[in-house]
């Protein structure tokens, strides 16, 4: 058996500095122990999907990550991992248990993915080492995880079997910051009074300075925004649908300077709803959420989604938001924008557009491994100098 500690204080050698997760109760020690040092810092997500966007929009911001779940929540980050961390080329080190363990007595629902954990890491490319069942191993199992995430600068997983590590009682009170969210809300213009979204994307970016970091949804979106303007401060999250909002907060979480736009869609809002309240709760000051809601999956095809009932503003509101507006026509967008960019957030500004894209649109030709590489160098260019040593 192995202490938290030991192996903590390992990865803090190696500068790993940003944890986050899905807890499971063979990690239980491990991530107690984290939560519990508020020398750590630990983001707890609701899904292990939206756990892998927080810690690529952290790693864009800087940060060395270790992501962590359950095998079962491995399902839910196949895709992010499949393509974000790899097209991007974004390590992180993942660490998930073994539940299912063959020859294991454990729950009938763990049992199949125990059988094919190791195999489905495979498939996806993720390589694999037994997570460390004593202090002695640790350097070698690291030095092994380091060198793989530097050539081929994807995640790799450590994979953790019952009773690895010892137990840890969880002392910490949660840190919990409630706000009374500042609302407005201006009656939907009807469908023909819709900006489209090339317009309400020129609207944004002319009252935006350059300087923030802007994130923009999968499908149309980043298109139309790749099309008005290539920009350094632009990261296309051409897949892992839903997660954008995830990767802004990661980088507003890790550059707490550095103002954050996430443009997302209905759809990919609607996807990862949980989103919201992890936002919500750890409130970045630096970070505001459009969503340009056309009320369907515009990028294939026009089908309708669920949006036409749902109040996006006052799901943030509800979810602990500091700001949370609705505003359809190209005015009011215009006064909540200029209200929200001046106001601390996290804030969040639906605008319903109207559906379609022009014909002529474009696909982001810059490949997303470049893209990341642009974005990284712009937020390091932006951030405050450190001050000068004493
Ligand atoms: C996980 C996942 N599921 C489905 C898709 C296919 N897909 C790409 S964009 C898109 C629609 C997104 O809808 P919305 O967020 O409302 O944006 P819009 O297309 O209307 O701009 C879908 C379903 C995907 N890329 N990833």
């Amino acid at each position: 058996m192995l202490n938290a500690r030991s192996f903590i204080e390992h990865l803090r050698r190696l500068n790993y500095a940003q944890y986050a997760g899905v807890p499971c109760s063979f990690l239980k020690p491990f991530i107690n122990y984290v939560i519990d040092d508020p020398s750590l810092d630990y983001v707890g997500a609701t899904s292990e999907g939206e756990a892998v966007g927080f810690t690529l929009g952290a790693y864009l911001g800087g940060r060395k990550t270790v992501t962590m779940c359950q095998n079962s929540g491995l399902g839910n980050m196949v895709n992010p991992l499949t393509s974000l961390n790899h097209p991007f080329r974004v390590p992180t080190l993942l660490i998930t248990t073994w539940r299912g363990q063959p020859g294991v007595d454990d729950e009938p629902q763990h049992v199949h993915m125990g059988h094919v954990t190791h195999r489905l890491l495979e498939a996806i490319e993720i390589p694999w080492l037994p997570f460390p069942s004593t202090e002695a191993e640790i350097p070698a199992v690291m030095a092994q995880v380091e060198a793989s995430q530097q050539e081929r600068q994807r995640p790799f997983a450590l994979i953790m079997k019952k009773d690895t590590v010892a137990p840890h009682q969880l002392t910490r009170p949660p840190q919990v910051h409630r706000v009374k969210t500042a609302t407005e809300f201006h009656p939907a213009a009807p469908p023909a009074g819709r900006l489209t979204r090339t317009q309400a994307i020129e609207l944004i970016l002319g009252e935006l300075s350059g300087a923030e970091a802007i994130i923009a949804t999968t499908g149309m979106t980043g298109r139309e925004l790749f099309t008005a303007a290539d920009r350094a401060n632009q990261l296309y999250v051409v897949g892992g649908m839903g997660t954008a909002s995830a990767i802004g907060f990661g980088v507003a979480h890790a550059l707490p300077h550095q103002p954050v736009v996430v443009l997302d869609g209905d759809g990919a809002a609607l996807m990862k709803l949980g989103n919201f309240a992890t936002i919500g709760y750890y409130q970045p000051k630096n970070f505001l959420h459009i969503v340009l809601d056309n009320e369907v999956h515009d990028s294939t095809g026009g089908q309708q989604t669920s949006s036409p009932v749902t109040r996006f503003a006052a799901i943030a509101a509800a979810t602990n938001y500091q700001n949370a507006h609705a505003a359809d026509h190209a005015d009011d967008v215009r006064t909540s924008l200029r209200h929200l960019r001046q106001t601390p957030g996290p804030s969040l500004l639906h605008i319903k557009i109207k559906p379609g894209s022009p014909k002529s649109i474009g696909r982001p030709t810059v490949p997303p491994h470049v893209v990341k590489e642009r974005f990284m160098e712009f937020l390091r260019a932006h951030q405050p100098a450190p001050p000068p040593a004493a």
